[in-house]
């Protein structure tokens, strides 16, 4: 293990209340309930805030407030006047960057260097991409002159959208799905996930600054009860849900044969595939990159390594030693590289998982690594000599783990690479790029990332096939999910 001298980032930069109501209609409001919960830093335990399990009635009151404001303002704004408010939006977030960012890994557990070098920088990037997207919905393809000259097709916003997002990217979730929609002229009643609810409070106070007309973002927080109200609630467009392949299934049912619009972002078990004529210090690079990023609390992270049976010994002594030189530990602590398991039932879940990969005869290793007596925490592990079968080649783990698999052919890698309910992302790592075309044609992922791993981009559409959910979100084919024509 290397030394370092600690480097924190200073907690005092943020101001979280002791408790917090519900942003409806631009307005902090108590519950009609009296329902509450704590969230929690998952690296100490220490209690951050108390936050309000919003109540049925609650949902009715944050979705009529968006009702009013989709019919009386934000769905007759012209496009440019949509753009402003949400060009100021990104510019607030911006200056406040550091503020979030120390609050994001606070509630989330996230190393403050991915918080601040790449949650917040896309946060802001998806605001300032689709404000510039608000006044153009007339033009650029989306209204057009039918074919037989008979008529005008013409974008129309939804009106409400309910928008339920997970705890692994909080703030980074919530502006992929307010960002396009206000874009579009819906309005917004959002719940954050229950380990999580701190910075989409915080963004409510964002709305405020910007001088958001009340009543198009509202904030509700609360626990699976009030996801379920939300999105079955009658007077809702739209609904658009990040999360486990389960809810996602219950949502859809829901939802079934209301004529709401549904888009789902579900879970992944994305095969990182590296042939025998990869760069390898780039490979090993995009591989950590891959799977221990947030803690591998991520939809699309390559948790199955594919390796080509020719270089898996080279390749796993230098994967092993590189990670040798991660530094697990307080997430505030800038040379952080792994943060703390978001919340214990995650904790158990990755603990369980692993010890079935044990059972089912997977040969597991972690390096030396001191875990904090305090918080939730799982050492970066690697799996070798995992079979299809085993469950931690099939299911989504959701934490550090990284199952090694082997192929001998393209062919054995798009096979393997595919042999899984899931279809969200792949990564390739080859110097050939004929080969690159033929893998990203023949593997059923919604993303397929070359010679690098969980690069992201407001421009382009991510989503998923299979299991892994449908619709896009991110670039024009984001819009469209809020938009009818
Ligand atoms: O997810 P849930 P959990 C996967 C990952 C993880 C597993 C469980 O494998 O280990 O899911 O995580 C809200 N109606 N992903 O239990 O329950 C909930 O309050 C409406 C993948 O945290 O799906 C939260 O806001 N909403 C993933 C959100 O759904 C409901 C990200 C997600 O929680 C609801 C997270 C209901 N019936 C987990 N029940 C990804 N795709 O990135 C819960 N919720």
């Amino acid at each position: 293990m290397f030394e370092y001298a600690p480097a924190p980032e200073s907690r005092d930069i943020v101001d979280i209340r002791p408790s917090y109501g519900l942003f409806i209609n631009g307005e902090w409001v108590d519950s009609l309930g009296d329902e509450r919960d704590k969230t929690v830093n998952p690296a100490s335990e220490e209690v951050l805030s108390e936050f309000t399990l919003a109540t049925d009635a609650d949902v009715d009151r944050a979705v009529s407030a968006a009702r009013k404001a989709y019919e009386s303002v934000w769905g007759r704004l012209p496009g440019r006047e949509r753009a402003k408010y949400l060009f100021r939006i990104a510019r607030i977030i911006q200056e406040r960057a550091r503020e979030l960012a120390v609050l994001e890994s606070l509630d989330n557990g996230k190393p403050i260097r991915e918080a601040r070098d790449v949650d917040l920088p896309l946060v802001a990037a998806h605001f300032f991409y689709y404000a510039g997207w608000a006044d153009k919905l007339s033009h650029a393809g989306f209204a057009r002159r039918a074919a037989d000259g008979g008529g005008w097709a013409d974008p129309r916003p939804l009106g409400v959208a309910a928008q339920v997002i997970p705890w692994n990217f909080p703030l980074l979730m919530l502006a992929w799905k307010i960002a396009p929609a206000l874009a579009c002229g819906n309005t917004v009643v959002l719940k954050p996930a229950e380990t999580t609810p701190l910075t989409a409070l915080a963004f409510a106070e964002i709305c405020r600054q910007a001088d958001l007309p009340p009543g198009v973002v509202n904030i509700v927080t609360g626990a699976g009860a009030t996801g379920q109200a939300l999105v079955s609630h009658p007077d809702v467009n739209k609904v658009a849900f990040t999360g486990s392949t389960e809810v996602g299934r219950q949502i859809a049912r829901s939802v079934a044969g209301t004529g709401k619009k549904l888009t789902l972002e579900l879970g992944g078990k994305a095969a990182n595939i590296v042939f025998d004529d990869a760069a390898l210090d780039q490979a090993v690079e995009g591989i950590v990159n891959g799977i221990f990023f947030n803690q591998g609390h991520v939809c699309c992270a390559g948790s199955r390594l594919l390796v080509q049976e020719s270089i898996e010994e080279e390749l796993l002594d230098a994967l092993k030693r590189r990670l040798g030189t991660l530094r697990l530990g307080d997430p505030l602590d800038k040379n952080t590289d792994i943060g703390a398991i978001n919340s214990a039932a995650q904790l158990e879940k990755i603990r369980s998982l692993s010890e079935a990969g044990e059972q089912e005869g997977a040969g597991r290793w972690s390096p030396p690594c001191a875990i904090p007596d305090k918080g939730f925490w799982f050492p970066p592990t690697l799996f070798t000599g995992v079979a299809q079968s085993h469950r931690i080649a099939r299911e989504e783990i959701f934490g550090p783990v990284l199952s090694v698999l082997t192929f001998r052919t393209p062919a054995e890698a798009v096979e393997k690479a595919n042999n899984t309910p899931f279809g969200l992302s792949a990564g390739v790592w080859t110097e050939k790029g004929s080969r690159i075309l033929w893998m990203a044609d023949k593997l059923r992922a919604g993303v397929v990332w070359a010679n690098t791993f969980n690069r992201f981009d407001p421009a382009s559409p991510f989503g998923g096939y299979k299991e892994s959910g449908y619709g896009r979100e991110g670039g024009r084919h984001g819009l469209e999910a809020y938009l009818d024509v």
